[in-house]
């Protein structure tokens, strides 16, 4: 997979050396660079920013920067093969456009089901805004390209896209193949099955007067596996009502119903 992100603040994403990422990036499973949105720039000054139309507080991202630095991702991206050429012919049905991703307070929520989708695309692109956003018109540029795809991290203001972009790409990297050693732990995840996680427990037995519960003891697989389901049931109707009322009744036993 290719990542690209475009960013005034090039250091924030030093962070994605770090870790798993990092580790998927020198094994060349993810092929990622960043780009600083400055050096399109077209002035002596480098100015990526101008007051916005109609007035108002704050800056706007001048859109001449923009289009230039994201032709040169196409363009770089079309010179490795990865978009922008032949359609792939061992895949025809897989839509092999680049995504644009825009994370901003004003798009979709980014969730587990968009980080599984995103990660079976060739090319993502992110484009970190500053100030009160981009120029609106590159947005709709954007789409003669790519697929775009405007994306929150959820009902609250950050400064600009770099912290989303940290969390978007670690959320997506680790869901393509080989990056995650066993494979496995995808499995029993929060979300992968729409519930929160249940509690986990490790040596000693026995920890400053509290017990870990008896079940885990009893290496009886069933009782554990249904306790465990039990639990997260349980923390899910408590922590998250909103996720227990997007539960696909298909998927609940007439054991999960009685809890
Ligand atoms: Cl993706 N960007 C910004 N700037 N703020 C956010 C966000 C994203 N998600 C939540 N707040």
């Amino acid at each position: 997979m290719r990542l690209d992100v475009v960013s005034i603040f090039p250091e924030y994403l030093a962070a994605l050396d770090l870790s798993l990422i990092g580790k998927a990036r020198r094994d060349g499973l993810l092929e990622l660079t960043v780009t600083d949105l400055r050096n399109y720039a077209t002035d002596r000054h480098r100015t990526v920013d101008d007051t916005p139309y109609g007035g108002g507080a704050g800056m706007v991202m001048k859109p001449e920067p923009w289009a230039l630095a994201l032709q040169d991702v196409l363009d770089r991206g079309a010179a490795d093969g990865h978009t922008g050429g032949a359609e792939e012919p061992t895949s025809p049905a897989v839509n092999q456009r680049p995504v644009l991703i825009v994370p901003s307070p004003a798009g979709q929520v980014f969730t587990q089901e968009v980080a599984r989708e995103l990660s079976e695309r060739e090319h993502l692109v992110f484009a970190c805004g500053r100030y009160e956003g981009i120029d609106e018109r590159v947005i709709e540029w954007a789409r003669e390209s790519f697929e775009v795809r405007p994306m929150s991290l959820g009902d609250y203001v950050l400064n600009g896209g770099e912290v989303a972009v940290l969390a978007m790409v670690e959320a997506i990297g680790r869901l393509v193949p080989g990056v995650i050693g066993n494979p496995e732990s995808l499995v029993e995840e929060s979300h992968s099955d729409g519930l929160l996680e249940y509690p986990v427990y490790t040596k000693p037995a026995s920890w400053r007067d509290r017990e870990i519960p008896e079940v885990l003891l009893s290496g009886h697989h069933g009782r554990i596996a249904r306790w465990r389901r039990d639990e997260q049931l349980r923390r899910t109707a408590r922590r998250r009502p909103d996720l227990i009322e997007d539960l696909d009744p298909a998927l609940l036993d007439k054991q999960d119903r009685d809890v």
